[in-house]
């Protein structure tokens, strides 16, 4: 029985997923939740009650994995590929984690506030937590900036989790706070993230939801 993605087009976190499956070429079906919809969104909720995709379902070992990172560690575990996304090497492996944090905790998730606070209503905006998210983002970027300016991607020169992670996190980072100008090295490396064919994909089937992305 083949695995199963409950996930949204245009949902950041969900690119992180698709990404990992598209680098191994992992079969799956693709089972999209609009939590807009009561019904779906119970239906979900009773998979992972938390709400929150992406979520993979493996009848075949009966599992549910949430979390994105933990999807990707499942994936590396079960239905490894030629890409490794993980490396072998404990050190490496380590470090691959750690910019996997750093890219969902300090630009994934402040992306995430900065857009949130735009579908907030008039008189329920968070105008400090969107300035704090601003500065994160910032500190995060300009530590980046240094980094890329010897690598190709986000660990040096493999592809792994940690550019899974960078790059739905960079993609709409620089939808609401643009990048070239004050960070160049981060840009060419968002630039070879989009034409990396699992990103490229992801995309492209995000194309016909990006009108419903706000501002
Ligand atoms: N830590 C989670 C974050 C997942 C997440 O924030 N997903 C968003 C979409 S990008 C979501 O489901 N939001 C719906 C909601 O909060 O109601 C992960 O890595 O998977």
């Amino acid at each position: 029985m083949p695995l199963v993605l409950h996930y949204h087009p245009l949902s950041s976190f969900c690119h992180k997923a698709l990404i990992a499956l598209y680098e191994n070429e992992v079969p799956f079906t693709p089972k999209l939740v609009d939590l807009g919809d009561p019904g779906q969104r119970a239906e979900f909720q009773a998979l992972w009650p938390i709400g929150k995709f992406p979520v993979l379902q493996d009848a075949a070992r009966g599992r549910t994995v949430p979390e994105s990172t933990i999807i990707v560690e499942y994936l590396e575990q079960y239905h490894p590929g030629k890409e490794k996304l993980i490396p072998d090497d404990p050190g490496q492996a380590r470090e691959t984690r750690l910019l996997d944090r750093f890219f969902d905790l300090y630009v994934h998730e402040p992306m995430q506030k900065i857009v949130g606070d735009r579908l907030r209503p008039e008189g329920a905006k968070d105008p400090h937590g969107v300035d704090h998210a601003r500065k994160t983002m910032r500190t995060a970027l300009g530590m980046l900036e240094k980094d890329m300016a010897s690598r190709t991607w986000a660990t040096g020169e493999t592809f792994g989790l940690a550019d899974c992670a960078a790059a739905p996190a960079l993609f709409y980072a620089d939808k609401v706070m643009p990048i070239a100008a004050d960070y160049p090295n981060v840009k060419r490396y968002l630039d070879r993230l989009m034409q990396r064919p699992s990103y490229a994909r992801v995309l492209r089937e995000a194309q016909p939801y990006f009108s419903m992305f706000p501002g």
